[in-house]
């Protein structure tokens, strides 16, 4: 094998190396609040209750980190009271994301008022909902009840809490309890408008300081000063790739003239 195949694998296997590392700091992990992920809530909600209906969920962004993430997935659990597996579908419901800028049992009754500027469609269709009520070895139910999204969505705890919301068009009654948190000045807190999934107003009786317990599907997004470094990388290597290539094309080019006219004028390499 020449010596430019050689550099020109080698150029391709150190790109891909510089990309290896991109991709190991974009490695998926879970966020679940107030260490909930560890010990079951101490209640439970009937979520997706049997109307159609607008729900708010705000999480504090203290339980995120400083750095900005990609969120891809939500997952939740069954109830510890839950006795059998169970299936079901919702056929129409909508799922969005925001950052907000109220805090966990101050979110406003008036839906907008929680909303950010990045507000996010995340999810819209029928989901398809099961859970082999299934507990781990601390006796927890799995966070198997999971729905991924069709849209990720970028979060920076710098701007503030977050915010998930969803709008459910179909009054199907589910009557599984799903494993939630009563506590006040913990991380969630809801609010609720059954009846209409375009409400504008949660109902009185559905402001809460009970929250689902959610996990989160994160990655980190990566830095721009990361992903530029890489980008030199390749580029650097591109370069002196091909004027490596220029300056050996140059040499077979001269080699062969020159072999030409040391034949021709044989006379000027005399002695
Ligand atoms: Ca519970
Ligand atoms: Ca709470």
């Amino acid at each position: 094998m020449g010596i430019l195949n050689k550099l020109s694998i080698l150029a391709i296997e150190i790109s891909f190396l510089s990309l290896g590392f991109t991709t190991v700091a974009q490695a998926a992990s879970f966020i679940t609040t107030d260490n909930l992920q560890n010990r079951e809530g101490n209640s439970s909600l009937g979520f997706l209750v049997p109307f159609p209906s607008r729900f708010q969920q705000v999480y504090s962004n203290s339980q995120f980190g400083s750095k900005p993430l990609e969120i891809s997935q939500i997952a939740l659990r069954p109830d510890a009271e839950v006795s059998e597996p169970f299936d079901f579908t919702i056929g129409d419901i909508q799922f969005y994301l925001s950052t907000t800028s109220r805090n966990p049992d101050e979110l406003s009754s008036h839906f907008e008022e929680n909303l950010g500027s990045d507000y996010t469609q995340v999810f819209d269709g029928e989901w398809k909902i099961s859970s082999k009520n299934i507990a781990s070895s601390g006796g927890i139910k799995n966070f198997d009840i999971v729905l991924n999204f069709l849209k990720p969505f970028i979060y920076d705890p710098t701007k503030g809490n977050l915010l998930l919301e969803y709008k459910k068009f179909t009054p199907e009654i589910t009557g599984s309890k799903f494993d939630s948190e009563f506590v006040f000045d913990d991380s969630i807190s809801t609010e609720i408008a059954a009846g209409d999934a375009n409400a504008l107003n949660a109902a009185p009786q559905f402001s809460s300081t009970l929250g689902l317990v959610t996990q989160f599907k994160v990655t980190s997004v990566p830095e721009p000063s990361s992903l530029l470094s890489s980008t030199l990388i390749v580029t650097f290597l591109s370069v002196a790739t091909l004027k490596f290539q220029r300056t050996r094309r140059k040499k077979e080019v001269s080699l062969p003239l020159l072999s030409i006219y040391k034949s021709s004028t044989p006379h000027c390499f005399k002695n």
